[in-house]
């Protein structure tokens, strides 16, 4: 395959942006290879800067359920664009965002709308510290919540609850607030409990995408919930990935577990920047202009990436059956992989929730992140590159979660396949 201008693209970037990309993942430091520099979107399809053509199971890493320059969105952006691109001020268009997630989230009686997922999460955790007049937060090893600093933490020593930071430039001071229990694991956030003097809230993807993809057990979800409440901590659900992906009515309406807090991004923004946080109104009222915890952003709410999502979220909710559809084809896809990697004695754990799907290249199921770390990733990253250069455009990273969109035809799946009974023969 031909990617001579996305290597000289890659030089230039390089040249001009830390490591020639604007978030780290791009830069397919953990699988190698050059990253290729994108033309156009067409449906199912990303088109690079040499015109090579490739299934794309990314999808923008979540937002393009309908694939790439779907119509209704196209449209609904080029009609909010002749009215102007923001104004500072409310709109309409806000409303009626605001109004369609509340009718189809049962947990968020009011909602906030930012510009990223990161911007959510970091405001949902100000937000359940001010609620509770706490400070002590607690996140999951695997979990990933977005770049604000009391989020970049990893394990502490030993059997330490408290985290510290994992990044340069976060001070221990930010992250001293910050526990740290074991995914699926109720005994693990006990400890935090008991650790801590004081839990404002527990914050959690409960179907995690950002370890590969690892759903929360049910009843762990539960406990989770029973936990919170006995010791009055929030629970704070992040769907910036999961949400209108793995359903329509969030992960409370597949695990039967609601969060006071949810947090949202990707899809609700079908494509333009948009994150969201919303939950009970007596703790969004804490929220300024109404009550004292603050927050703000020159474009939040911006009617342009309000027409985006408004299109994106109401075609979900006029075809609800979408979400059985893209599962199938999850399922199918998942199903040709493990056949294949049988077919060659590869171990594979495969795994599906509505149009998201993982795979760990492992010989046992994973249920957290030490099971994750397991995998092997230099075959993931053999896997990774022969699937891109046979046309294949699959998440870089082992710890990363995979998408099937309305524009991925049965077509595509079954290349796909084909595709990966070569492949994994040279696995
Ligand atoms: P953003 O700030 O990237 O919009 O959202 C942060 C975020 C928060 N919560 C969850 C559950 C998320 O998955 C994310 C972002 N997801 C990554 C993909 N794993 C975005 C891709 C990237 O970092 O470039």
């Amino acid at each position: 395959m031909n990617i001579q201008h996305s290597q000289e693209a890659f030089l230039r970037a390089q040249e001009l942006i830390p490591g020639g990309v604007n978030s780290p993942v791009r830069a397919f430091k953990s699988v190698g290879g050059i990253p290729r520099f994108i033309e156009s979107g067409e449906g199912g399809y990303l088109i690079d800067i040499d015109g090579n053509r490739y299934v794309d199971y990314v999808q923008s890493w979540g937002p393009l359920i309908f694939g790439h320059r779907d119509e209704s969105i196209e449209n609904a952006v080029i009609e909010a664009v002749k009215h102007g691109l923001s104004f500072g001020a409310p709109t309409q268009a806000e409303s009626e965002l605001a109004a369609l997630i509340i009718s189809i989230y049962e947990s968020i009686e009011k909602v906030r709308f930012v510009s990223s997922g990161t911007e959510a999460v970091m405001s949902a955790i100000r937000l359940a510290r001010g609620f509770t007049g706490r400070d002590d937060i607690v996140k999951f090893t695997g979990c990933y919540h977005g770049h604000s600093d009391a989020l970049l933490v990893q394990a502490g020593s030993g059997a330490a609850t408290f985290g510290t930071p994992s990044s340069p430039g976060v001070p221990a001071d930010f992250t001293k607030h910050t526990l740290l229990a074991e995914y699926n694991n109720i005994d693990s956030v006990r400890k935090c409990f008991i650790d801590s003097p004081g839990i404002a809230c527990v914050i959690i993807e409960p179907i995690a995408g950002n370890m590969g993809l690892v759903p929360a057990d049910k009843d762990f979800l539960a406990q989770l919930r029973a936990l919170c409440d006995e010791h009055g901590a929030l629970l704070i659900f992040d769907e910036v990935m999961s949400g209108f992906r793995a359903c329509l009515h969030g992960a409370e309406s597949m695990t039967g577990t609601k969060s006071d807090l949810v947090t949202l991004g990707k899809v609700i923004g079908g494509g333009m920047p948009v994150g969201a946080f919303g939950g009970r109104r007596e703790i969004m009222a804490c929220l300024s202009p109404e009550g004292g915890v603050y927050q703000a952003g020159t474009l939040s709410g911006n009617p342009v990436a309000m027409a985006a999502g408004l299109a994106s979220i109401r075609k979900l909710r006029e075809n609800a059956r979408v979400f059985g559809i893209l599962e199938a084809r999850a399922k199918r896809l998942m199903q040709g992989f493990g056949d294949a990697a049988a077919k060659y004695n590869i171990p594979l754990q495969t795994d599906v929730r509505g149009s998201m799907f993982g795979f760990f290249f492992c010989d046992s199921t994973v249920s957290n992140f030490e099971d994750a770390l397991t995998s092997d990733t230099q075959r993931f990253a053999k896997f990774h590159a022969a699937m891109l250069d046979a046309g294949f455009y699959f998440a870089c990273s082992q710890f990363e979660t995979g998408f099937i969109s309305t524009a991925t035809t049965d077509a595509m799946i079954e290349e796909t396949i084909e595709a990966a009974n070569t492949i994994f023969g040279a696995l």
